[in-house]
């Protein structure tokens, strides 16, 4: 039986991703430090022998979390990094600690990788590399003009992945993240994905808050989807690949509202606040890469994904 870590596997992602392995018969380790990852989350698998949950902070190294799991049960194969400080805006204020966390985890996964001989890392990265770009749908080819810490340390991340797949021979795939959102996604947050914000508020009959007139727009890609990218990814193959993980499609924020009102079914109000400074206007992914090189193209359609979200 194959053994795959997911870091930061209690995570509103990682959790999906472990769903899936363990159902593929996969035996899974969870390394989180449960910042933001739940038990909750992966209590559905409580007591199941396939399941190892370990408490780690991956930005201070992997090595002494996996040891007694690879004494037990032979080599770890392959490596989901999701582990991350996952808030733009707490990056533009601790810059250092999220790059310690952002870069330094994923170098300490990468030595590990290298010095264990794992077969396939595959890394959350985002669409926080590009920042601010005019032409969409936004190609991996476009140039990455991060406009945060969090897109700096993303970007350094996929820049660590190749090199150590060129140098040392450590197979990598890099996902580049549009929008995410599904089940489990935690709305606690004001930075907590616009979704998850919605769905919580509208399911309490509460007002929405729009940021600006609600003509920006995103690429909201369903969880599911994102999980079968990952899964894609940490396959043999494809190493030193970057590709985006989107719909390739786009939806403005006043249409997603108006969306989720109304399969909530609550009449909640829309309101309008200012728009948030410095933010994009538009945001879509170019789809083919994914396609082409991992054969996955997203399948759920927003008004699918929305329902399984709220409902
Ligand atoms: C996403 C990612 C972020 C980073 C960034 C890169 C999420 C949760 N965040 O930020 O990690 O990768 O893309 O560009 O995926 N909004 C409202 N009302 C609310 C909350 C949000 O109108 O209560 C708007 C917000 O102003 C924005 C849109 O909804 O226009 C999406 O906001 P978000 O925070 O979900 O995600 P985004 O695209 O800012």
């Amino acid at each position: 039986m194959e053994t795959i870590v997911v870091t930061g596997g209690a995570g509103f992602i990682g959790s999906h991703v472990v769903d899936a392995l363990l159902a593929a018969g996969k035996r899974v380790v969870v390394l989180d430090n449960f910042s933001t990852g739940k038990r909750a989350n992966l209590a559905r698998w409580t007591n199941h022998a396939a399941l190892h949950i370990v408490v780690c902070d991956v930005a201070h190294g992997i090595f002494a979390a996996l040891a007694p799991i690879t004494r037990d049960h032979g080599p770890i194969a392959r490596i989901v990094h999701l582990a991350a400080q996952v808030s733009v805006v707490h990056s533009v204020q601790n810059p250092l600690v999220d790059m310690s966390i952002n870069y330094g985890g994923t170098l300490h996964v990468l030595e590990y990788a290298r010095a264990q001989g794992v077969a396939k890392v595959a890394f959350a990265s985002s669409a926080a590399v590009y920042g601010d770009v005019e032409t969409m749908p936004v190609a991996e080819e476009a140039p990455c003009q991060p406009m945060s810490p969090y897109g700096i340390d993303k970007l350094a991340s996929e820049f660590a992945l190749d090199y150590y797949a060129s140098v040392h021979g450590v197979a990598t795939s890099a996902l580049r993240f549009f929008n995410v959102y599904g089940p489990r996604q935690d709305p606690s947050s004001p930075y907590s994905g616009v979704i998850s914000i919605f769905a919580d508020r509208a399911k309490a009959g509460k007002p929405l808050t729009i940021f600006g007139d609600g003509s920006q727009t995103r690429d909201f890609v369903y969880v599911g989807d994102v999980v079968r990218a990952l899964v894609a990814a940490i396959g043999d193959g494809n190493s030193r690949a970057i590709a985006n993980v989107g719909t390739g499609g786009e939806t403005s924020v006043l249409e997603l509202a108006r969306m989720i009102v109304e399969l909530c079914g609550k009449r909640s109000k829309i309101e309008h606040a200012p728009a948030r400074a410095g933010e994009i206007l538009k945001s879509r992914a170019r789809v083919d890469r994914l396609r082409d090189t991992f054969g996955i193209v997203a399948q759920t359609a927003l008004v699918e994904g929305l329902r399984q979200t709220v409902l």
